[in-house]
């Protein structure tokens, strides 16, 4: 399987987030993507390719130019104010506030982002950029061919909405390539995120359309981040109707649960008849991630991909979360072997 990775992605590195009241290093940091490559190239998964420049036109089929020329220039503007630590915002338009976009730069982040957990650093910009075009690049080499391909981005994307960011991400990887294989002529794609956090920022991108069918599985938001989206009674709206689904589970879920839920969505996203499938793939369900609460063991990502690949369908792999850096690099790449094991004995 080819994998697509830019060492721009070390661009973005941020310093503090709050955990437990404490301000703790960020659990999203460079040498996630170190850990994940070097298992690539010890495995011999495939060729490794950087990533070709599409420019802005594929982001601003998910993002508005408003949030992209923000989001480019927001460092420029902390930094001539004689900053130099992360810009992080600290006030957002919850409920008894309007939602204006104030000109000031806090203000317009606030308006711009849902939490604090998305630091922008000199390098952020650049570093997301290149992630959206590792996965378009990825998303490029499936549409010319290739069965399935590796996008391994960082900072991860599928928190991000149209135009917000938060829980790490700033730009939808995921989204960004799914939309570009509609663009592209395919009719249909299938999102499945099997990353230990709901994928809020994919979920609203394509929450009232009948084009894209996202599929979640994650922490009860009850008591899990991004607490306010991934519950079972979302099931899209207006045309999306019915092309929604998200599994909500309990704490402590293991591969019984969490295959119960995979082998449902598997069924669904059969039934859809997907021309494409795109993986959000986080391995934050690991049973030793420092910020989350499944059970996973590494041997259950090698099933997790067999179950992925008996779907036959060409397969977009996007890296999101995984935070247990040591074994990130071994889960990710089980799952990427696991479903070329299901192609191999397909044929
Ligand atoms: C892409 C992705 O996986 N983003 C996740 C963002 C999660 N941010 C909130 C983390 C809160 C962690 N609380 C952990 C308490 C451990 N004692
Ligand atoms: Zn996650």
């Amino acid at each position: 399987m080819l994998t697509i990775y830019s060492d721009d992605h070390r661009l973005h590195h941020g310093r503090c987030e709050l955990i437990d009241g404490k301000l703790m290093p960020c659990f999203e940091m460079p040498s996630r993507a170190d850990h994940v490559l070097d298992q690539v190239k010890k495995r011999k998964l495939g060729d490794i390719q950087g990533p070709t420049d599409f420019g802005r036109a594929p982001l601003l089929r998910v993002h508005s130019a408003d949030y992209l020329d923000f989001f480019e220039g927001a460092w420029a503007r902390w930094a001539a104010l004689g900053q130099e630590g992360d810009l992080l915002p600290f006030t957002w338009p919850a409920r008894t506030l309007r939602q204006v976009k104030p000109t000031g730069l806090h203000g317009e982040l606030g308006y711009y982002s849902f939490d604090a957990g998305a630091p922008i650093t000199a390098g952020t910009w650049q570093a997301a950029y290149s992630a959206a075009q590792v996965a378009l690049t990825a998303q490029a080499a499936i549409q010319q061919g290739a069965h399935a391909a590796f996008a391994l981005c960082r900072p991860p994307g599928h928190h991000a909405a149209g135009e917000v960011m938060g829980g790490y991400c700033y730009l939808n990887n995921a989204a960004i390539a799914a939309q570009a294989f509609l663009d592209q002529g395919r009719r249909k794609v299938a999102i499945l995120d099997v990353d230990y956090h709901h994928g809020n920022g994919t979920q609203d991108i394509f929450y009232s359309r009948d084009d894209v069918f996202f599929a979640s599985i994650h922490g009860d938001p009850q008591d899990e981040f991004p607490f306010f989206l991934g519950y079972a009674d979302e099931t899209g709206e207006g045309a999306g109707q019915g092309y929604n689904i998200n599994y909500p589970l309990p704490a402590g879920s293991d591969w019984a649960a969490w295959s119960a839920a995979l082998e449902d969505a598997c069924k669904r996203i059969a039934s859809y008849d997907a021309d494409v499938l795109v993986i959000s793939l986080g391995v934050d369900t690991f049973k030793d991630d420092p910020i989350s609460q499944f059970k996973l063991d590494s041997p259950d990502y090698l099933e997790m991909g067999k179950r992925i690949g008996q779907l036959g369908k060409p397969t977009l792999f996007v890296m999101e979360g995984g935070y247990a850096v040591e074994e990130i690099g071994i889960n990710a790449v089980n799952v990427l072997e696991g479903f070329q094991r299901a192609q191999s004995g397909a044929r």
